[in-house]
């Protein structure tokens, strides 16, 4: 009978592995990967193995059989037997001189072009259409490698800050963020939406938890394709509990980036070498209200103000610029939003109830993150909704946390997406969505 018991089964070694062996391991080593490049010297070829955390070079002698030429073709999955040695000029610093090739699988066609260029010289659009295949090229796996550690950094600093991670439905009853950007489903015959935001969830856990967070996929229909915009993206959210005001949410956002850029540096300083990325660094983050930096813009660009409620992508990029040149910083975030344009959790600034105690920060110029101080008060909550046109008694179950008690608390919810999509400077959100779902694309 076969019986696991969860040790190390496959004997592959990993890049870290291979480097750390002692001068009597070296010999008669055993790795696989994927021939992701060969490059014909003529008596001996180099072959780059994809491994799981990155690239290895193969020094091959070649015999020109016709049986070489299927053993060495690309995305061939092999397993590598030779010696290791130091090979500064290699990728990752060593290589490994082949004395056995054996094939696992192969390929039943020829890529459509080679993938392990630096950059792969096809139109975004063409390029999504096959991701399957272009996922494996090594700057585009190192994007969403990227993507998971800036996760693990937030998800550490959270866990460290005493939240509790959830996981809240994504079918839900009601919209949390108003407009008509909601996906209606039919739910076995009733009305049901996809998720917009785990808004009602994360609050209402707040007198549970005190402090949750949530990092999963959320849900727009949003109408236009921008190069900003998805229809599905990853939110990562957080709530508060016994804020003293919204600067206490605005504090932590810092912290955490903070924390997420360190926890980078140290841990995963070779794939920001590949990305070719510099991680911003500051201390502080600076704030301005939404009226002033509205005034700021118009002042200094000879701007007309159009929309007095909201900020127009191009108001974005220019408060980024003043910023930055004014301050420094790539970093900035904006407060006390208009009541108009905010949803109806959002509380409004006791000292001038048009606006709210709300903001967004904005990075290079543009808007990844919203958050604020919510209501917490039943009548207040209930006054609102009437005042924003809603029914109370949609809201039954949400209204439970104002009815029953919660602290004061706030929040925010930040776009994955436009975060890394603003790190490695990509012009367009589609190229840091995995599969990304816009207007026309539902596949791959
Ligand atoms: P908001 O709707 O502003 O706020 O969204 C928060 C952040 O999510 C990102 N974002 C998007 N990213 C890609 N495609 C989209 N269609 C898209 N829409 C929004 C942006 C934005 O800053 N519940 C509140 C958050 C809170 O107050 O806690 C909310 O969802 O980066």
């Amino acid at each position: 009978m076969v019986k696991a018991t969860g040790e190390r089964t496959i004997m592959d070694l990993s890049i870290e592995e291979l480097k750390a062996l002692k001068d009597d391991e070296r010999k008669n080593v055993t790795t696989h990967g994927t021939i992701y490049n060969v490059r014909d010297m003529g008596d001996f070829a180099f072959i780059i193995l994809r491994k799981i955390n990155g690239l290895v070079q193969c020094v091959y002698t070649k015999n020109n059989s016709e049986e070489e030429k299927k053993m060495l073709q690309e995305e061939n999955c092999i397993r590598v037997t030779g010696e290791v040695r130091d090979e500064q000029r290699a990728v990752n610093g060593i290589e490994i001189l082949v004395e056995k090739i054996e094939v696992l699988s192969s390929p039943s066609e020829e890529l459509p072009f080679s993938i392990s260029k630096r950059k792969l010289n096809i139109s975004l659009e063409n390029e999504i259409e096959i991701r399957p295949v272009t996922l494996r090229n090594e700057y585009k796996r190192s994007v969403f490698k990227l993507q998971a550690a800036i996760v693990r950094g937030f998800r550490e600093y959270l866990e460290n800050n005493g939240f509790t991670e959830i996981f809240t439905p994504k079918i839900v009853a009601a919209g949390a963020e108003g407009g008509a950007n909601i996906f209606k489903l039919d739910y076995f015959g009733k009305k049901a939406f996809l998720a917009q935001s785990p808004q009602f969830y994360k609050q209402t856990l707040v007198p549970v938890y005190e402090r949750v967070y949530e990092i999963a996929p959320v849900f727009r229909a949003e109408k236009h394709d921008t190069a900003r915009h998805l229809n599905e993206y990853v939110s990562v959210d957080f709530e508060m509990g016994y804020i003293n005001s919204f600067y206490d949410v605005i504090n932590m956002e810092t912290g955490m980036l903070k924390y997420c850029f360190d926890f980078l540096e140290k841990n995963y300083a070779l794939l920001l070498k590949k990305l070719g990325i510099e991680l911003p660094k500051f201390d502080s983050i600076p704030c301005v209200k939404f009226r002033e930096a509205k005034e700021m813009v118009a002042a200094k660009y000879n701007r007309k103000i159009k929309d007095p409620y909201d900020l127009e992508p191009e108001e974005e990029r220019l408060i980024g610029e003043l910023f930055k040149e004014d301050h420094g910083s790539d970093f900035v975030f904006v407060t006390h939003y208009p009541v108009k344009k905010r949803p109806f959790y959002a509380m409004d600034d006791p000292e001038d109830n048009k606006y709210t105690l709300s903001f967004d920060l904005l990075f290079k110029g543009m808007e990844i993150t919203t958050g604020g101080q919510r209501i917490h008060d039943y009548d207040a909550q209930v006054k609102k909704m009437i005042f924003k046109g809603l029914y109370p008694e949609d809201f039954e179950s949400y209204l439970m946390l104002h009815k029953y008690g919660c602290p004061p608390h706030g929040g925010l919810g930040m776009g994955l997406e436009r975060l890394v999509m603003k790190l490695i400077d990509e012009k367009n959100i589609r190229a840091t969505s995995m599969f990304p779902r816009d207007t026309t694309r539902l596949n791959p």
